[in-house]
């Protein structure tokens, strides 16, 4: 690096730390500056995309020279930082956030529009930044969000998948993927730092270090190489920038020239094609663990090269390494990332010549861990052959960290053989696997659950063992939270100006709670009659929405009743789809006179099953099958449609969340570890139909349990009612019966096809337990409907809700974690 102060170039300083002019005619400028020289464009041939990319990368500019100066403001006040390791961050769309953001939106349309064209349109130009899954990768995106906003010092770090989620079609009803590839177009949001990379190792041996008493060499390795890409995070009303700094695998010094000049033109490439797989696609499961291959080598270039880049930025500090812990905090992201605390105490043992207790005490000191599931399927485990040939000095730390972590435990209740085997790190199966979660827990100093009920659920079920070892206080709960800058501010103008008149002005945008202003005009007439037309509004817009991505007609009239969310049989869109039939069913039955008297309906599903999960896969197919009769019977009409939204993302979200009525977020009790749409929902003055589960149990607590319709068996009870199922299931009652008659009918296509849906939802298949909280659901629905015919009462409902979400920002859950967990405080950058 060079040293600045040798060559300081006063023009070079100066330009770089004034804050850019923010008038019109310099944006305009800069636009055309990029179309016409990066862009090569004329005004001959520029369109809608170039547009985008014009203001898009004048935009970003911005944010680079900010984000710079944050992080010399951090560094000069040698501030403790934080890092947020996550395989996912479902980003979506940065254009519109950064516009919001720096408050230059107004002067950004008005340039675009000069330009001759639309600021919706050329918003519409970007495509999602989809590296995630779902819950888990959208929550670090605000979570990043929320840092940068209030000031911390903190960055999220990750991988840059070439290819992101893949993107759903549907044909013929059933879900196809395609690649989502969403590099093919320039990136204004990233910026690659080919200065920044880490070689990291893979394969060999280990052996006895001849030079270090205490540590081993990692012999006959494969190198790799992780390059650095900087994803700015815009801060909303700060100058602070955040960012993500996500790795790449670099592969060009790993071509063979040796195997080249004898010909051999692809074995000269092959091992860089391998590296390059590395980074190549993100693994599209939600809650789910397939133990391959290259997940694991995923996982541990991530962990390496983001590890060694947090300790090069900490010796820039010139602090003795007895402070790293006061300087460094790490949260892993579930488990995923946890592989670091084995490779932090390899590097301290290995490079930095320390003890194992002193390397211990740092690494305990410096790692928190974030659970988000209780699903067995879910859990991380790695086979031990495959981690010894992979990571053979990673799999001797795992095992002597599980050898002193026993050895503590036997102290403590000696001669428990059983529990020893419980609490094990390696699990004793054949093969035997390492437990990640088991791993992260006693490489962490806390860990937590992200809903209370969630975080009551681990401490007494699957890391019970653990809470007798520690403690109970090693185990906290940090309720989950959204950004409002993105899920209200961006996504609904037309509510956020509502809330801004409320308020008085747009500080709720970053303090949330503040929204509590709305309750005060719950009864003004005028304000309650806006309310509601902004949410007709965006109940139009979504039509819209429709018309284009499924070419169906919906009124904007009918209830809205919304569904979106990985799918999944413990999210039990099933158990909607069932419920639609019955409705259908019973309007069938009706007179037209007594059909025109109901509410009518739309219902909307969206989401995206695992490539790999046929159950979710049929359950799609049974939607859409269901929605093709349902839509084009004459006798039904606009009572009721039914919606499958291709493509779920980020940017469909924020079109469809602020148009629900009623939105379904009915999980079994106790598998939603929290949930964060359903917060999206209520903040853009949706009511929940929900069961008593994750932060839907938060939510009833902070709106009252007047205002929200929950039904269902309790989590307590489950275990109960899943073992009565099994053994001793009553026949389904009649309306579920008569549902699967019309499905076995043949009304729907092949009835034999459906048969697996209609096993796994009675029965001894019935593991959700959509037979027994069947009835207690359609009960549900009558109540919402019953209010739904009440617009007054609707309307105060909706209004107190949102008016109660303040503890549903991510800003809160932010601000919990700086305080209990990593202990960091913020700071404006003054730059
Ligand atoms: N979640 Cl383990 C995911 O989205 N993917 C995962 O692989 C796991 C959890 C979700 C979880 O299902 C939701 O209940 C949470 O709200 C979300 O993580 C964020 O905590």
């Amino acid at each position: 690096q060079p040293k600045h102060s040798d060559h300081l170039n006063s023009e070079f300083v100066d330009y770089v730390s004034k804050e850019l002019p923010r008038d019109e005619k310099t944006i305009l400028t800069s636009i055309i500056t990029l179309l016409s020289s990066t862009f090569f464009k004329t005004p001959h041939n520029t369109t809608s995309v170039d547009a985008y990319n014009g203001a898009a990368f004048s935009i970003r500019n911005r944010l680079l020279r900010r984000l710079d100066g944050t992080d010399q403001f951090f560094n000069s006040i040698k501030a403790k930082r934080v890092y947020y390791m996550s395989l996912e961050f479902l980003i979506g769309r940065t254009f519109d956030n950064a516009m919001l953001a720096l408050g230059l939106k107004n002067e950004y349309s008005n340039a675009i529009k000069t330009l001759g064209y639309k600021m919706e349109d050329v918003i519409d130009e970007e495509r999602d930044a989809a590296l995630g899954n779902g819950g888990l990768g959208r929550l670090a995106a605000c979570f990043v969000d929320s840092l940068a906003c209030s000031n911390y010092p903190g960055w999220g770090y990750g991988l840059r998948y070439k290819y992101g989620m893949f993107q759903q079609q549907i044909i013929n009803g059933y879900q196809v993927e395609a690649p989502d590839c969403w590099l093919d177009n320039p990136n204004p949001w990233e910026f690659p730092r080919p200065e920044i990379s880490y070689k990291v190792k893979f394969y060999g041996n280990v052996a006895k270090s001849a030079s270090n008493p205490h540590g081993y060499t990692w012999e006959n390795a494969v190198e790799y190489e992780a390059m650095a890409f900087d994803v700015p995070v815009p801060g909303y009303g700060t100058k602070n920038v955040g960012n993500i700094r996500l790795w790449s695998c670099k592969t060009n010094h790993l071509f063979d020239l040796n195997r080249f000049n004898s010909g051999d033109y692809s074995g000269a490439t092959a091992n860089m094609v391998a590296a390059d797989m590395l980074t190549n696609v993100l693994y599209p499961n939600d809650n789910h663990n397939n133990g391959k291959e290259l997940r694991l080598k995923q996982e541990y270039l991530f962990v390496s090269a983001t590890i060694q880049d947090v300790i090069a930025r900490f010796k820039t500090s010139g602090k003795a390494w007895s402070e790293f812990s006061h300087m460094v905090a790490i949260q892993l992201n579930d488990t995923h990332p946890a592989l670091g605390i084995a490779e932090l105490q390899r590097i301290l043992i290995d490079d930095e010549g320390m003890e194992w207790d002193q390397a211990w005490s740092i690494v305990t000191k410096t790692f928190a861990f974030t659970n988000h599931t209780i699903l067995p399927e879910a859990m991380e485990k790695w086979s031990v052959p495959m981690l010894g040939k992979i990571l053979p000095r990673h799999l001797g730390i795992i095992y002597d960290i599980n050898l002193f972590f026993l050895q503590h435990v036997e102290k403590l209740y000696p001669n428990d053989r059983d529990l020893l085997a419980r609490i094990s790190i390696i699990e004793e199966s054949s093969p035997q696997q390492a437990r990640m979660a088991y791993l992260a827990i006693v490489g962490s100093h806390h860990v937590n659950g992200v809903a209370q009920i969630h975080s009551d659920i681990i401490k007494d079920t699957i890391f019970s063992d653990f809470v007798k070892v520690y403690g109970p206080d090693k185990f906290v709960n940090v309720t989950n939270g959204v950004a409002p800058r993105r899920w209200v501010n961006q996504c609904n103008p037309e509510l956020a100006s509502l809330i801004t008149e409320a308020v008085g002005d747009d500080s709720w945008v970053n303090h949330y709670s503040k929204s509590s202003k709305l309750e005060e005009f719950v009864d003004d007439e005028d304000f309650r009659r806006r309310w509601w037309e902004v949410k007709q509004t965006k109940k139009e817009q979504l039509a819209r929405y429709i018309k284009n991505t499924c070419g169906i007609e919906v009124s904007s009239n009918a209830l809205f009743d919304i569904q979106v969310k990985r799918i999944h049989e413990y999210k039990r869109q099933l158990m909607n789809i069932l419920s639609v039939i019955y409705r259908y069913n019973k309007l069938k039955n009706m007179s037209p006179q007594m059909r025109k008297e109901q509410v009518p309906r739309v219902v909307v599903f969206a989401g995206k099953a695992a490539s790999g999960y046929y159950i979710a896969k049929l359950i799609i197919k049974l939607i859409n099958s269901v929605a093709d009769v349902v839509n084009n019977d004459k006798d039904i009409g606009d009572s009721l449609k039914v919606v499958f939204i291709p493509d779920y993302c980020v940017s469909a979200a924020e079109v469809i969340i602020p148009a629900s009525d009623i939105s379904q977020h009915i999980s079994t009790a106790g598998t939603e570890a929290s949930g964060t749409s359903n917060m999206k929902f209520v903040m853009n003055g949706g009511l929940i139909l929900g069961t008593v589960d994750g932060a839907n149990v938060e939510i009833t607590e902070e709106v009252g349990d007047e205002q929200i319709f929950m039904f269902g068996v309790l989590a307590h009870e489950v275990d109960d009612f899943r073992y009565n199922q099994r053994y001793h299931a009553t026949p389904p009652d009649s309306a579920l019966q008569s549902v699967f008659d019309t499905i076995r009918s043949g009304l729907f296509g092949n009835p034999n096809e459906f048969n697996p849906l209609i096993e796994c939802s009675h029965g001894a298949g019935d593991n959700y337990l959509v037979s027994v909280d069947f009835p207690s659901y359609l009960m549900a629905h009558d109540a919402v409907e019953e209010l739904y015919k009440d617009n007054d009462a609707w309307v105060t409902k909706s209004i107190l809700c949102a008016a109660r979400m303040g503890k549903f920002s991510s800003d809160r859950s932010i601000d919990d974690y700086a305080e209990n967990i990593w202990n960091i405080e913020p700071t404006a950058a003054d730059f």
